[in-house]
């Protein structure tokens, strides 16, 4: 369902497709209902609580995940402000910070959710291959104050 949903959003396959810089380059069928050898392992999945605050902090800061199996985020708004929880690489980030800048709304959208206080969603998302790749909160001023945590993503 995602990657249908990324392979209609041409920008997205493109970050995708920039970050994975250990194979499976152009390839965006690779993930859209192709079964894998190792689909029988996805079905076990990954679960990563996260809690946000307003101290400008991810916790934890530093995670480490499985390519190819989906993981599901359980984020968690400690803070009394709204934060946001996205997923990409450098580049991803940095262009989301562009968006937010120049007046964009945060809001839903396949990589990234919105917390208002108090709030825990959940994010489920499959990194396609092995790599860094980062979670940010771009509301103004966040990402800059160092709102972010390093995912690392082995194969
Ligand atoms: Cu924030």
């Amino acid at each position: 369902m995602r990657l249908r949903h990324l392979a209609l959003a041409p920008a997205l396959v493109l970050v995708v497709a920039a970050c994975s810089g250990t194979g499976s380059t152009a390839s965006p069928s690779a993930g859209a209902g192709s079964p894998s050898p190792d689909a029988s392992a996805s079905a076990a999945g990954q679960t990563i609580e996260v809690t946000l605050t307003d101290a400008l902090k991810m916790d934890p800061a530093e995670m480490t995940v499985k390519a190819g199996e989906p993981v599901t985020f359980v984020v968690t708004n400690a803070g009394a402000i709204q934060h946001e929880f996205y997923l990409g690489d450098v580049a991803a980030q940095d262009a989301h910070e562009q968006e937010m800048m120049s007046g964009g709304m945060a809001m839903d959208e396949p990589d990234g959710i919105v917390l208002k206080p108090g709030e825990t969603r959940e994010l489920t998302h499959t990194f396609l291959s092995a790599g860094a790749s980062i979670a940010g909160c771009h509301e103004p001023g966040h990402y800059a104050g160092g709102m972010k945590a390093a995912i690392t993503v082995t194969e």
